[in-house]
Protein backbone atom coordinates (compact mmCIF):
# COMPACT_ATOMS: atom_id res chain seq x y z
CA UNK A 1 0.00 0.00 0.00
CA UNK A 2 0.80 3.68 -0.41
CA UNK A 3 1.06 6.13 2.21
CA UNK A 4 1.15 10.03 2.36
CA UNK A 5 1.27 13.20 4.58
CA UNK A 6 -1.70 15.30 3.78
CA UNK A 7 -2.75 18.74 5.52
CA UNK A 8 -5.13 17.84 7.76
CA UNK A 9 -8.83 16.88 6.91
CA UNK A 10 -11.66 19.50 7.06
CA UNK A 11 -12.80 18.23 10.51
CA UNK A 12 -9.76 16.99 12.15
CA UNK A 13 -8.02 18.45 15.46
CA UNK A 14 -4.85 17.26 13.72
CA UNK A 15 -2.81 19.56 11.32
CA UNK A 16 -1.59 16.95 9.42
CA UNK A 17 -2.99 13.00 8.67
CA UNK A 18 -1.39 9.79 7.17
CA UNK A 19 -3.40 8.87 4.27
CA UNK A 20 -2.97 5.09 2.80
CA UNK A 21 -4.26 4.13 -1.04
CA UNK A 22 -4.87 0.12 -0.44
CA UNK A 23 -4.56 -2.21 -3.34
CA UNK A 24 -8.03 -1.38 -4.56
CA UNK A 25 -6.93 2.17 -5.46
CA UNK A 26 -8.82 3.44 -2.89
CA UNK A 27 -7.96 6.23 0.11
CA UNK A 28 -8.67 6.85 3.55
CA UNK A 29 -7.33 8.94 6.55
CA UNK A 30 -5.75 6.92 8.89
CA UNK A 31 -5.28 10.12 11.31
CA UNK A 32 -9.13 10.43 11.31
CA UNK A 33 -9.49 7.08 12.65
CA UNK A 34 -6.45 6.86 14.94
CA UNK A 35 -4.95 9.88 16.35
CA UNK A 36 -1.62 7.89 17.22
CA UNK A 37 -1.49 7.58 13.52
CA UNK A 38 -0.67 11.16 12.70
CA UNK A 39 2.01 10.17 10.49
CA UNK A 40 4.70 7.23 8.48
CA UNK A 41 6.45 7.09 11.48
CA UNK A 42 4.10 6.80 14.10
CA UNK A 43 2.86 4.18 12.20
CA UNK A 44 6.28 2.40 11.81
CA UNK A 45 6.37 2.39 15.86
CA UNK A 46 2.77 0.84 16.28
CA UNK A 47 3.50 -2.16 13.67
CA UNK A 48 7.36 -2.38 15.19
CA UNK A 49 5.19 -2.12 19.12
CA UNK A 50 2.69 -4.92 18.02
CA UNK A 51 4.72 -7.07 15.70
CA UNK A 52 2.87 -6.81 12.68
CA UNK A 53 2.93 -5.58 9.23
CA UNK A 54 2.65 -1.42 8.59
CA UNK A 55 0.18 -2.67 6.20
CA UNK A 56 -1.56 -5.12 8.23
CA UNK A 57 -2.47 -2.20 10.95
CA UNK A 58 -3.40 0.13 8.21
CA UNK A 59 -5.71 -2.60 6.86
CA UNK A 60 -7.04 -3.25 10.57
CA UNK A 61 -8.04 0.71 11.05
CA UNK A 62 -9.34 1.44 7.39
CA UNK A 63 -12.80 0.59 8.25
CA UNK A 64 -12.92 3.73 10.56
CA UNK A 65 -11.60 5.75 8.13
CA UNK A 66 -12.60 8.79 6.31
CA UNK A 67 -12.20 8.29 2.67
CA UNK A 68 -10.06 10.76 0.74
CA UNK A 69 -10.29 12.29 -2.89
CA UNK A 70 -7.54 10.92 -4.97
CA UNK A 71 -7.25 14.51 -6.58
CA UNK A 72 -6.54 16.03 -3.29
CA UNK A 73 -4.33 13.87 -2.30
CA UNK A 74 -2.12 14.62 -5.72
CA UNK A 75 -2.49 17.95 -5.49
CA UNK A 76 -1.22 18.44 -1.72
CA UNK A 77 0.77 15.70 -0.39
CA UNK A 78 3.89 16.44 1.25
CA UNK A 79 7.20 15.31 2.29
CA UNK A 80 5.81 11.60 3.23
CA UNK A 81 8.25 11.26 5.96
CA UNK A 82 10.34 13.95 7.01
CA UNK A 83 13.87 12.09 7.66
CA UNK A 84 16.31 12.68 10.19
CA UNK A 85 18.62 12.13 7.66
CA UNK A 86 19.37 11.19 4.19
CA UNK A 87 22.20 9.53 2.63
CA UNK A 88 23.25 8.80 -0.74
CA UNK A 89 24.98 6.02 -2.44
CA UNK A 90 27.30 6.90 -5.70
CA UNK A 91 28.21 5.41 -8.96
CA UNK A 92 25.90 2.26 -8.70
CA UNK A 93 25.25 2.42 -12.49
CA UNK A 94 27.23 1.99 -15.07
CA UNK A 95 25.70 5.50 -16.92
CA UNK A 96 27.04 7.45 -13.75
CA UNK A 97 30.69 6.10 -13.77
CA UNK A 98 30.38 7.31 -17.65
CA UNK A 99 29.39 10.63 -16.64
CA UNK A 100 31.94 10.80 -13.05
CA UNK A 101 34.60 10.01 -15.67
CA UNK A 102 33.99 12.53 -18.43
CA UNK A 103 33.05 15.63 -15.64
CA UNK A 104 36.48 14.45 -13.90
CA UNK A 105 39.93 15.61 -13.59
CA UNK A 106 40.22 12.30 -11.19
CA UNK A 107 38.30 10.03 -13.29
CA UNK A 108 40.25 6.73 -11.80
CA UNK A 109 38.38 7.34 -8.19
CA UNK A 110 35.45 6.72 -9.76
CA UNK A 111 36.54 3.69 -12.03
CA UNK A 112 37.47 2.15 -8.59
CA UNK A 113 34.66 3.11 -6.61
CA UNK A 114 32.33 1.36 -9.24
CA UNK A 115 34.49 -1.89 -9.43
CA UNK A 116 34.78 -2.34 -5.66
CA UNK A 117 32.67 -3.90 -3.28
CA UNK A 118 32.35 -0.89 -0.63
CA UNK A 119 30.19 1.58 -1.90
CA UNK A 120 30.40 5.37 -1.96
CA UNK A 121 27.83 6.54 1.01
CA UNK A 122 27.26 9.98 1.64
CA UNK A 123 25.41 12.37 3.95
CA UNK A 124 23.10 13.95 1.38
CA UNK A 125 20.95 15.87 3.87
CA UNK A 126 19.21 16.99 6.82
CA UNK A 127 15.39 17.85 7.25
CA UNK A 128 15.64 21.44 6.65
CA UNK A 129 17.54 20.71 3.06
CA UNK A 130 15.00 18.31 1.98
CA UNK A 131 11.75 19.29 0.10
CA UNK A 132 8.65 17.52 -0.99
CA UNK A 133 6.30 17.09 -3.84
CA UNK A 134 5.59 20.35 -5.74
CA UNK A 135 8.25 22.35 -3.82
CA UNK A 136 11.21 23.99 -5.67
CA UNK A 137 14.46 22.21 -5.81
CA UNK A 138 17.52 23.89 -5.52
CA UNK A 139 20.41 24.75 -8.14
CA UNK A 140 23.51 26.53 -6.49
CA UNK A 141 23.94 30.04 -7.24
CA UNK A 142 27.96 28.99 -7.96
CA UNK A 143 27.61 26.40 -10.46
CA UNK A 144 27.17 26.71 -13.78
CA UNK A 145 26.41 22.73 -14.70
CA UNK A 146 23.55 21.10 -12.63
CA UNK A 147 21.29 18.42 -12.88
CA UNK A 148 18.28 16.29 -11.16
CA UNK A 149 19.72 12.86 -10.42
CA UNK A 150 16.53 10.50 -10.57
CA UNK A 151 17.08 7.66 -7.82
CA UNK A 152 15.37 5.07 -6.17
CA UNK A 153 15.16 5.88 -2.04
CA UNK A 154 15.01 2.75 0.26
CA UNK A 155 12.76 4.08 3.73
CA UNK A 156 13.92 2.94 6.96
CA UNK A 157 12.68 2.91 10.33
CA UNK A 158 15.20 2.20 13.44
CA UNK A 159 17.49 0.56 10.45
CA UNK A 160 15.27 -1.62 9.14
CA UNK A 161 13.34 -1.54 5.28
CA UNK A 162 9.84 -0.53 5.51
CA UNK A 163 9.42 0.96 2.00
CA UNK A 164 10.50 2.84 -0.70
CA UNK A 165 9.98 6.87 -2.42
CA UNK A 166 11.32 8.29 -4.99
CA UNK A 167 14.25 10.79 -4.14
CA UNK A 168 16.16 13.45 -6.30
CA UNK A 169 19.90 14.13 -5.71
CA UNK A 170 20.25 17.77 -7.03
CA UNK A 171 24.13 17.56 -8.06
CA UNK A 172 26.48 20.05 -8.99
CA UNK A 173 28.06 18.53 -11.77
CA UNK A 174 31.38 21.46 -12.45
CA UNK A 175 31.89 21.77 -8.65
CA UNK A 176 32.79 17.91 -8.34
CA UNK A 177 34.18 17.53 -11.56
CA UNK A 178 36.77 20.21 -10.20
CA UNK A 179 37.86 18.08 -7.59
CA UNK A 180 35.70 15.01 -5.65
CA UNK A 181 36.65 16.12 -2.35
CA UNK A 182 34.81 19.16 -3.52
CA UNK A 183 31.74 16.48 -3.30
CA UNK A 184 29.84 17.65 -0.23
CA UNK A 185 29.35 21.23 -1.13
CA UNK A 186 28.21 20.06 -4.96
CA UNK A 187 25.42 17.86 -3.21
CA UNK A 188 24.35 19.81 0.48
CA UNK A 189 22.98 22.94 0.00
CA UNK A 190 19.59 24.49 0.32
CA UNK A 191 16.97 22.19 -1.04
CA UNK A 192 19.10 19.90 -2.90
CA UNK A 193 16.92 16.84 -2.38
CA UNK A 194 13.50 16.02 -2.92
CA UNK A 195 11.76 12.83 -1.68
CA UNK A 196 7.79 11.87 -2.19
CA UNK A 197 5.24 11.63 -3.03
CA UNK A 198 4.60 8.73 -1.03
CA UNK A 199 6.46 5.59 0.83
CA UNK A 200 5.35 2.30 -1.09
CA UNK A 201 5.66 -0.84 1.02
CA UNK A 202 7.90 -3.38 0.28
CA UNK A 203 4.67 -5.84 -0.01
CA UNK A 204 3.63 -3.02 -2.72
CA UNK A 205 7.24 -2.43 -4.93
CA UNK A 206 7.48 -6.17 -4.62
CA UNK A 207 11.31 -6.20 -6.67
CA UNK A 208 13.00 -2.90 -5.66
CA UNK A 209 15.43 -4.45 -8.72
CA UNK A 210 12.97 -4.28 -11.34
CA UNK A 211 11.34 -1.12 -11.44
CA UNK A 212 10.98 1.24 -14.19
CA UNK A 213 12.26 4.75 -13.73
CA UNK A 214 11.91 7.80 -15.73
CA UNK A 215 12.97 11.29 -15.84
CA UNK A 216 11.34 14.35 -17.41
CA UNK A 217 12.64 17.91 -17.51
CA UNK A 218 9.84 20.73 -18.92
CA UNK A 219 11.38 24.02 -19.40
CA UNK A 220 9.25 26.70 -21.15
CA UNK A 221 6.55 24.13 -21.48
CA UNK A 222 8.82 22.34 -23.99
CA UNK A 223 9.82 18.91 -23.28
CA UNK A 224 14.01 19.36 -22.43
CA UNK A 225 15.04 15.94 -21.45
CA UNK A 226 13.65 12.76 -21.50
CA UNK A 227 14.84 9.16 -20.66
CA UNK A 228 13.78 6.02 -18.67
CA UNK A 229 15.56 3.12 -17.76
CA UNK A 230 15.44 0.13 -14.92
CA UNK A 231 16.59 -0.25 -11.80
CA UNK A 232 17.77 -3.64 -12.66
CA UNK A 233 21.06 -1.82 -14.20
CA UNK A 234 22.30 -1.03 -10.55
CA UNK A 235 25.45 -2.63 -10.34
CA UNK A 236 25.01 -3.49 -5.91
CA UNK A 237 21.92 -3.97 -4.60
CA UNK A 238 19.49 -2.51 -1.56
CA UNK A 239 20.85 -4.91 1.12
CA UNK A 240 24.55 -4.33 0.16
CA UNK A 241 24.02 -0.70 0.04
CA UNK A 242 21.75 -0.84 3.83
CA UNK A 243 24.08 -3.15 5.04
CA UNK A 244 27.07 -0.44 4.79
CA UNK A 245 25.68 2.21 5.89
CA UNK A 246 24.47 0.65 8.93
CA UNK A 247 28.23 -0.75 9.68
CA UNK A 248 29.34 0.45 13.14
CA UNK A 249 26.61 3.29 12.56
CA UNK A 250 23.96 3.75 14.77
CA UNK A 251 20.76 5.45 12.04
CA UNK A 252 18.37 7.64 13.32
CA UNK A 253 14.74 7.03 13.65
CA UNK A 254 13.56 7.84 10.00
CA UNK A 255 16.40 7.74 7.18
CA UNK A 256 16.12 7.53 3.53
CA UNK A 257 18.65 6.21 1.54
CA UNK A 258 19.07 7.05 -1.99
CA UNK A 259 20.89 4.12 -4.23
CA UNK A 260 22.28 6.21 -7.51
CA UNK A 261 21.48 7.89 -10.33
CA UNK A 262 20.64 5.95 -13.12
CA UNK A 263 19.84 8.46 -15.93
CA UNK A 264 21.85 11.50 -16.63
CA UNK A 265 21.18 14.11 -18.93
CA UNK A 266 23.53 15.01 -21.66
CA UNK A 267 26.38 17.18 -21.19
CA UNK A 268 25.09 19.78 -22.73
CA UNK A 269 22.35 20.18 -20.29
CA UNK A 270 22.52 22.28 -17.23
CA UNK A 271 19.47 22.88 -15.10
CA UNK A 272 18.15 26.25 -15.30
CA UNK A 273 15.13 28.46 -12.53
CA UNK A 274 11.64 27.12 -13.72
CA UNK A 275 12.39 24.13 -14.97
CA UNK A 276 9.90 20.98 -13.75
CA UNK A 277 11.21 17.95 -12.94
CA UNK A 278 9.43 14.90 -12.89
CA UNK A 279 10.20 11.14 -11.55
CA UNK A 280 8.38 8.54 -12.01
CA UNK A 281 9.08 5.42 -10.02
CA UNK A 282 6.99 1.94 -10.99
CA UNK A 283 4.92 0.45 -8.22
CA UNK A 284 5.75 4.27 -5.89
CA UNK A 285 4.35 6.75 -8.00
CA UNK A 286 5.69 10.59 -9.36
CA UNK A 287 7.80 13.15 -7.95
CA UNK A 288 7.23 17.07 -9.38
CA UNK A 289 9.72 19.67 -8.85
CA UNK A 290 10.39 23.05 -9.73
CA UNK A 291 13.76 24.72 -9.85
CA UNK A 292 15.06 27.44 -8.21
CA UNK A 293 18.53 29.15 -8.09
CA UNK A 294 19.88 29.16 -3.65
O1 LIG B 1 30.41 10.18 -6.82
C1 LIG B 1 29.62 11.02 -6.88
C2 LIG B 1 28.19 10.95 -6.67
C3 LIG B 1 27.50 10.00 -7.55
C4 LIG B 1 26.04 10.01 -7.40
O2 LIG B 1 25.44 10.80 -6.69
C5 LIG B 1 25.26 9.03 -8.16
O3 LIG B 1 25.83 8.17 -8.84
O4 LIG B 1 24.04 9.09 -8.07
MG1 LIG C 1 23.23 10.65 -6.91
Amino acid sequence: MRYYRLPGGEHQSSSESLVVIDDEGDAYDLTSASEDLGSFTELARAANASNQSIDAIARDRIPEADQRDLDDIEANALRPVVPDEVWAAGVTYSISEKARKAESGKPEVYIDVYESERPELFLKATPSRTVGPYDSIGVRGDSDWDVPEPELGIVLHRGEVVGYTVGNDVSSRDIEGENPLYLPQAKVYDRCCSVGPCVSTSETVEDPHDLTMSLTIERDEEIAYEGSTSTSEMATSCETLVEYLRRHNTLPETLVLLTGTALVPPETFTLEEGDRVSIDIDNIGRLVNDTVIV
